[in-house]
């Protein structure tokens, strides 16, 4: 029977990627969901390898399986990283992705125009069930576009423009993001790993 890896993350787009991104022979991939756990992991950390580990240590706890989480996130250099860790709580509690991303697009626009350089980050925990832990870092630089553009991805991605396509993360399909993404190449380290790791 197939052994599980537990992708700890109660964010659905992240899902969605890691389902496309991660196949590994004999390990059956599972969302939290599909176990049936609703808890929240604490994420107050001050890093991204700090809140990947907290999530991934808690939910490796709560599973009984190998766990990875994701910790990621978008940072503008002229706003000294912000919003950085913070992404996915930018402004205040009211706002959705949508207004997230508004926000950040207004707090850019009033900047110097050259002021634009962006990155996403990601980090990747992986936590064993004897407790062994393991992370990998994926980031993909850009620019904050002028207005948002595009229908896929999720949160940032439709202000994120990324020079080397001459369009935003948005508009790219699912296969390019991933071929590019933080995320993408995140996972590239962590397939590595796991395939040391699990033989
Ligand atoms: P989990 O903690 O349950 O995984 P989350 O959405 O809260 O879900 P984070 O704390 O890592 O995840 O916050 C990441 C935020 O950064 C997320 O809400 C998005 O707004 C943004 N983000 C991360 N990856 C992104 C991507 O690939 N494209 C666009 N925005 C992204």
């Amino acid at each position: 029977m197939d052994q599980i890896i537990v992708i700890a993350t109660g964010n659905e787009h992240k899902r969605a990627e890691y389902a496309a991104l991660l196949t590994i022979p004999g390990y059956r991939i599972v969302s939290l969901r599909d176990l049936g756990i609703v808890a929240d992991a604490p994420e107050d950390g001050t890093t991204f390898i700090e809140n990947a580990l907290q999530k991934a240590r808690y939910y490796a706890q709560q599973s009984g399986h190998i766990t990875i989480a994701d910790d990621s996130g978008i940072s503008v250099a002229a706003l000294d990283g912000a919003p950085g860790v913070y992404s996915a709580r930018y402004g205040t509690p009211d706002l959705d992705d949508r207004g997230r991303r508004l926000l950040l697009l207004d707090t850019v626009n009033r900047l110097n125009p050259v002021d634009r350089a962006a990155a996403f980050s990601c980090v990747i925990a992986l936590v064993l069930p004897g407790g062994r832990e393991f992370t990998c870092v994926g980031r993909c630089d850009g620019f904050i576009a002028h207005t948002e553009e595009g229908a896929g991805g999720f949160g940032y991605d439709p202000i994120f423009w990324v020079s080397a396509r001459g369009c935003t993360m948005a508009s790219l399909s699912a296969e390019e993001k991933n071929a590019i993404s933080h995320r993408g190449r995140a996972v590239q380290q962590l397939k590595i790993l796991l395939s040391e790791l699990l033989g």
